[in-house]
Parts: structure tokens; sequence; C-alpha cells
């Protein structure tokens, strides 16, 4: 299949940037989109999509659902005095008035202007940059809490389902498509022990124990835009898996790939280690953000949101490893196991540390 480069000329075209374009460049470390940014004959900046068709089904839903949520933070940041210029993406419409542009093979493309004076950050560098992730993050929960979320689609059904995601594993590793179920035993055995813990949160959900509400359902820190200058976090961006969720996960997934110094793919697992405190960093940054906007329950459930997330994040890669690596992006060979195996540790580490981590945000309820 042509790659999303054949199509960019294309899709450039396809919007009016109040100037014609002067270059473009591959942008970002997302595993999912193919991501560019673009500058103008006037030097304005304009981030560039193609919202990747395997992962994302209905783009014209998923669209909906982000322009639903980016208009909404926009009135509530001007309502309570935040910067809703910069606090939220603005996507620009194609020229025909349509959310995106679709291109022959399925991929959506939209565009947003970059938000200047930002960066993104791969790996917490410093312990406050990490802090006001959490903050961001917190604060999209309490902006949020509003907003209607039995009109949010699905737009990656069943996306932070862990039973779901474990029955997917071990359907990956019965069909074992290329043979590498045998090179991955322990990490599919280290999975299939942890089954009993795929059902706590959702059954804390069945039972009416943790609320539904809207969630972003990718948290890394990368998909938080901080001020260059004060390194304050400015915009949530990634609002792709912006759905009905539980608050815990998005607590989770921060902590799955903030609370330590490592790569995802870092192969010297010596190496990979849950920093404790960065997690009480964390905790502390998110309830600050959501200002009360989280239950007691919720709070009391925030280690197994981090549990959970990791270890359902180390099964998705296994199963993506499993089934040749066709939805992750990957460099090299091996490099979805090698994700996989961080995230193992990482859980091993959350259990070892368990009594500590629910003692850390017993502190902060
Ligand atoms: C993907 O697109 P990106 O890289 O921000 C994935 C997340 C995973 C993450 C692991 C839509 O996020 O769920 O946690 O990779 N997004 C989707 O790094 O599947
Ligand atoms: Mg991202």
């Amino acid at each position: 299949m042509p790659n999303a480069d054949t199509y960019l000329h294309d899709a450039l075209a396809a919007f009016d940037l109040g100037a014609p374009p002067a270059g473009a460049r591959r942008f970002g470390s997302g595993h999912i989109n193919d991501t560019y940014l673009v500058e103008t004959q006037t030097g304005r900046r304009f981030v560039f999509q193609r919202i990747s068709p395997v992962a994302f089904k209905q783009p014209g839903q998923l669209m909906e659902n982000v322009a639903g949520i980016t208009e909404y933070l926009a009135r509530e940041l001007e309502r309570t005095g935040g910067d809703a210029r910069r606090g939220t993406l603005h996507f620009l419409r194609t020229r025909t008035g349509e959310r995106f542009y679709a291109d022959p093979d399925g991929g959506a493309w939209r565009t947003y202007p970059f938000v200047e004076g930002t960066v993104c950050y791969e790996t917490a560098e410093t312990p406050e940059l990490f802090a006001a992730s959490g903050r961001a993050f917190g604060r999209f929960q309490r902006l949020l809490q509003g907003y209607p979320a039995h009109t949010l689609y699905e737009t990656i059904p069943r996306f932070h389902d862990t039973e779901d995601r474990l029955a997917k594993l071990k359907a990956a590793a019965a069909a074992d498509p290329l043979g590498r179920a045998a090179g991955c035993r322990p990490e599919i055995d280290f999975m299939l022990a942890r089954e009993a813990d795929c059902s706590v949160a959702l059954q804390a959900l069945r039972e009416g124990r943790l609320p539904l509400r809207v969630t972003h359902n990718d948290t890394k820190l990368n998909n938080v835009l901080m001020d260059e200058e004060t390194g304050e976090g400015v915009c949530v961006v990634d609002l792709d898996t912006v759905m009905p969720g539980l608050s815990i996960n998005d607590f989770g997934d921060s902590i799955r790939f903030g609370a330590n110094h490592c790569a995802e793919d870092e192969r010297d697992l010596s190496k990979v280690a849950l920093d404790l405190h960065l997690f009480e960093l964390y905790t502390q940054a998110f309830l600050e953000g959501a200002d009360g906007t989280l239950t007691e329950e919720e709070v009391a459930y925030l280690p197994w949101g981090a549990k959970l997330m990791t270890l359902e994040c180390g099964m998705r890669f296994l199963t993506d490893h499993l089934e040749g690596d066709v939805y992750f992006h990957i460099d090299r060979e091996g490099q979805n196991l090698d994700r996989c195996r961080t995230q193992c540790k990482l859980v091993s580490d959350m259990e070892a540390h368990w009594d500590e981590l629910r003692r850390i945000v017993a502190k902060y309820r």
C-alpha cells in the first residue's frame, strides 16, 4: 500500500492555509497516525495528520468527537478565564467545508495550526515537567466533567477493555500466524497469570463503584504540549481516543509511560523501573488539576489504573508482535516484543511496591 507521503500533496491542497505551503517534514513519534509539520510561505506552521485507517475505522465519527470536545474545551476555557486560543486545538475545515480530506486509501487528513511556543517531551526530563503533564490531564478531566458523554462515538470499540485485550492475546497466541509464540512464552504466561486482575476495574464499573467519564485514554507525556518558557502544560493533544472511560485509566497510562526513566522499547531491562517519587508527584499534580472532580473511590483505585494500563499495553504490544506488527509502527523487528517486556517489568515493580502505591494515593485523598 502506498505510504502517507504519496497523498501529502493532495492533502495540503485540500485546505486553505492562508498562503501556499513552503515545506513539510515528518513530525512527532506517534505509533499510529502519520504526522507532518507544514510551513507556509508566510511562515505559519500547521500540523497535518493522516488518521490511521487500521486503528480508526470511522474517521467521520472520530472527527465529530474531536470537534465536539475541542469546541467545548474552548468554551469552558473562555468561561473560566483560561486561554482558549492555546489551551485546545483548533481544526480547520477543508476548502469544501468537510472536517477532513479523504485519500483514496481510506486515510483521513486533518490539520490545525501548530501551537507556537510549545514543546513535546518523550521522557520526563525533569520531575516538574511530569507534574505539569499531570496537572494538564487532571484539568482535562475537570473541564470535561459536564460534557455529555453519551454523545461521543466509541472510536475504537472496547479500547480499554482489559478483559477483551486478554482474550485477543489468547486468540493471537493460539493462531500464532508467524510462529512467534514459542519465542515469547514467558511474556504470554506473565499475562495469563494476571487474568483475574484484568477484571478489577471493569467489575468496579459494572457495580457502579467507578463512574463512567469523558476520558482521554492515551495520556502519554508526549500528548501534552508544554510551554517552552514556563514548562507548564498548555494543551492536551491526540484526542482520537477521547471516549467514555475511567479516570483511573487516564491516570494509569501516564504512570505507565512517564513514571520511569527509560524508553518504551528499552532493551536493557535493568534500566526499567517504576520511580515512586515520580508516581507521587504525578498523583499530587493530577488530583490538583482535577480539583475535586474525582470521587474517593476513584482516588483509591488509582494504583489499579497504573497497573492495569501497563499490563494492558503490554498485552497489546505482545498481541501485535504475534500478529506481525500490523498495528503499532515499528522501526526494527522485535520492537513490539521489547515494548511488551518493559511493560512486564513495570507491572512487576508495581506489584512489588503495591502497599507503597496505596499509601501514596491515600495521602492525597
Ligand atoms: C499509541 O498514537 P500514540 O503513539 O500516541 C496507542 C496508545 C498506546 C501507545 C503506546 C490509538 O499511542 O493506546 O498506549 O501507542 N494509541 C492508539 O505507546 O492505539
Ligand atoms: Mg500521541
